[in-house]
């Protein structure tokens, strides 16, 4: 599995320390959301660990707690930005096959309409 591109080449990371700016939704100590710059929904945000973390497929026991904020995460986003009732999608793709194309994880926020499945 690719995806463990060294930290100091890694966007998200540069998004998390502010040296790339973002739009910001919600930060804490451990977590951060944006706005996804090229929304395919509504509300498009992507909640990420600001550890580096290449993707779900390199998710350890150490990253539990991490996991359960980005989850925390999402559903605060989903509240605020108005989407909770209806429903929404949180998803991550791992690797080529899942069309990752940047290797930190992350999950999307997606809905704010209705939301088509199977995906391509
Ligand atoms: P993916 O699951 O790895 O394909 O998602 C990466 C997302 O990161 C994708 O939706 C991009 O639009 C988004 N993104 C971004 O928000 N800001 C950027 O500077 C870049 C990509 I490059």
């Amino acid at each position: 599995m690719r995806g463990s591109e060294n930290v100091t080449d890694c966007l998200f990371c540069k998004i998390v320390s502010g040296e790339v700016p973002s739009n910001k939704v919600l930060e804490t100590d451990d977590v951060l959301a944006f706005h996804d710059i090229r929304p395919q929904a509504p509300v498009h945000v992507l909640v990420i660990p600001k550890k580096h973390i290449p993707s779900a497929h390199h998710i350890e026991a150490s990253d539990a707690a991490a996991l359960l904020h980005i989850h925390e995460a999402a559903q605060k986003v989903a509240e605020e930005l108005g989407i909770a009732e209806n429903g929404y999608r949180l998803v991550t793709n791992i690797g080529f096959h899942g069309q990752q194309t940047v290797a930190h994880l992350h999950y999307h926020v997606l809905g704010g309409r209705q939301l088509q499945w199977p995906p391509g």
